[in-house]
Parts: structure tokens; C-alpha cells; sequence
């Protein structure tokens, strides 16, 4: 099987929702010496956004959406660990905390950026989902982490990013930490607005991020 035949197979086992031809995919393509991001990124990642779009248009619905995420956890599940084993012997870059807003369980992305980010030499603290505010004010007070990450998948919780900067100034905590948001409804824009210090439209953007803002 060459390297295209297997990208379009995954990619299809996740519109199709498949979750054990997923994690098989995941096997063999270790098993031909794909590297475990090319086989996210090119694969699973490409069946998961053509979802998206479908769900969008009312082309598919929730069962389905909810399927396709779990095949995309069974590929992660894999892959991921293989990525992290690879940079594991690496000096600590610097500390994130990472959560996805109050409200929204969506952390497929927001954990494959956790892994890229471990992968990269971060030590990374993932809160989870539907982290509350004053969640995220804590840990940056407890683990005085140089980088909080926010993700946020829906439009209406977009504006909890902004209410965890408004607590962190209100706490005296902002100058200690740089917020970094993202997500698929976030862009550059937003992040001006609402005062971040930056934003990155995927995982290995994100690192480059990270690195640039603890120089
Ligand atoms: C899978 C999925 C789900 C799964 C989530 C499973 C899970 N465990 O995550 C399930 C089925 C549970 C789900 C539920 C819902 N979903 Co949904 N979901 C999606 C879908 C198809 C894919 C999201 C995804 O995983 N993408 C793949 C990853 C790799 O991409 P990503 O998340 O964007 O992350 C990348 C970047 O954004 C960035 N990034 C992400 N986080 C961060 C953080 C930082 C700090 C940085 C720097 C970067 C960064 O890097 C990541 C990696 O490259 C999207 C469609 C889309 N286009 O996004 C809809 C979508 C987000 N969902 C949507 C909706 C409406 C819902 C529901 C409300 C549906 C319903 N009626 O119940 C619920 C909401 C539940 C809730 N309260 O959160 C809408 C949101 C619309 C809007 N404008 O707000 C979307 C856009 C679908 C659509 N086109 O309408 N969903």
C-alpha cells in the first residue's frame, strides 16, 4: 500500500466513522515508517475537516460527528504516544497550561497541540474541557506556567477567552503569562481584539509559537 492509498483510507475511515479500521490504519502506518505527524496531518486530520464541512452543510449529522471523533481518537491514541517517544530525551522548552472554554468539550485539537507542544520540550499541563475561568486563574497562580494556552471550537465560547484575560489582569496575574489563544472560529483578529499574545491556526504553528514567546 503506497503512501497516498493509505492518507485516503483514513481519511474515509474517519468520515465513515470506523473506529477499529482507524486505530489499524494508525498500526500500519508505523509499520511502513510513515511519521506519526505526516500520518495526522495528511490522514486523519484531512477526514475530520471534510466532516466539518459536510456537518455544515447538512450533509451529515451529529451520530455521524460524534462517531468520526472517536475514530480520530482511536488514530491519536496511537500515534500520538509515537510522537511524544521521539522528543522525549529533550530539555524542558517551558511550562504551558492548556484547557479547552467553559461550555465547549470539543479537545481533539486542543489535545493534538498538548502533544506537540510535549513533543517540542514543553512541559504541558492540560486542564481538559469546559474549564471555568477561575480554573484557569488558579492553575496560572499554582503552576506559574509561561505560556495559557485557550481553545475554542464554538462561536459562543469564543468570549471566554477574553473573560480569562479580563480575570487574569483583575488578579494582577496578565504580566506574569502569555496567553496564546486558538481554534477553528479564532483567527489573528480576535486575538488583537480581545488583547492575547498570539495565535496559531494549528498544532505545528502553535509550537513555533510557543518557542518564539519563550525566546
Ligand atoms: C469533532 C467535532 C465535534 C465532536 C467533538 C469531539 C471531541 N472530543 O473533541 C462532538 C461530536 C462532540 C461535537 C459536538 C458539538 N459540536 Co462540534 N465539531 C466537530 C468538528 C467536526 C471537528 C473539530 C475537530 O476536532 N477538528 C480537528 C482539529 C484537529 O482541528 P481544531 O479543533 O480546529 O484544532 C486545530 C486548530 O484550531 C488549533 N487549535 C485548537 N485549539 C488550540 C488552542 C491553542 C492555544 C492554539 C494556539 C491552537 C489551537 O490547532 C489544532 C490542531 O491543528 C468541527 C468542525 C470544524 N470545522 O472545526 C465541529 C464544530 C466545531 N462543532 C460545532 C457544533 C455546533 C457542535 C455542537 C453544538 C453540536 C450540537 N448541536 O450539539 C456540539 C457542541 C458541544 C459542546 N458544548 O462543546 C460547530 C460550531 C459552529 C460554531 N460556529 O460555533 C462546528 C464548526 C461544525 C459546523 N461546521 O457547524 N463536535
Amino acid at each position: 500500500m503506497d503512501k497516498e492509498q493509505i492518507f485516503r483510507e483514513m481519511k474515509n475511515c474517519v468520515l465513515e466513522g470506523e473506529i477499529e479500521l482507524a486505530g489499524e490504519l494508525a498500526e500500519k502506518a508505523v509499520e511502513l515508517g510513515i511519521h506519526p505527524l505526516e500520518a495526522i496531518e495528511e490522514g486523519f486530520t484531512a477526514g475530520i475537516n471534510e466532516v466539518g464541512e459536510r456537518f455544515e452543510e447538512g450533509d451529515m449529522f451529529l451520530p455521524e460527528l460524534v462517531a468520526a471523533a472517536e475514530a480520530m481518537k482511536a488514530a491519536l491514541a496511537i500515534l500520538e504516544p509515537l510522537l511524544l517517544e521521539q522528543q522525549a530525551k529533550r530539555k524542558i522548552m517551558g511550562r504551558v497550561v492548556i484547557g479547552t472554554m467553559l461550555h465547549d468539550i470539543h479537545d481533539i485539537g486542543k489535545d493534538m497541540v498538548a502533544s506537540m507542544l510535549t513533543a517540542a520540550g514543553f512541559e504541558v499541563h492540560n486542564l481538559g474541557v469546559n474549564v471555568p475561568t477561575d480554573t484557569f486563574v488558579d492553575k496560572v497562580r499554582e503552576l506559574k506556567p509561561h505560556i495559557l494556552g485557550l481553545s475554542a471550537l464554538l462561536t459562543t465560547t469564543m468570549p471566554e477567552q477574553e473573560a480569562v484575560i479580563k480575570a487574569l489582569e483583575k488578579e494582577g496575574l496578565r504580566q506574569e503569562v502569555k496567553v496564546v489563544v486558538g481554534g477553528a472560529p479564532v483567527n489573528q483578529g480576535w486575538a488583537d481584539t480581545i488583547g492575547a499574545d498570539g495565535f496559531a491556526e494549528n498544532a505545528i504553528d502553535a509550537v513555533k509559537l510557543a518557542r518564539g514567546l519563550v525566546g
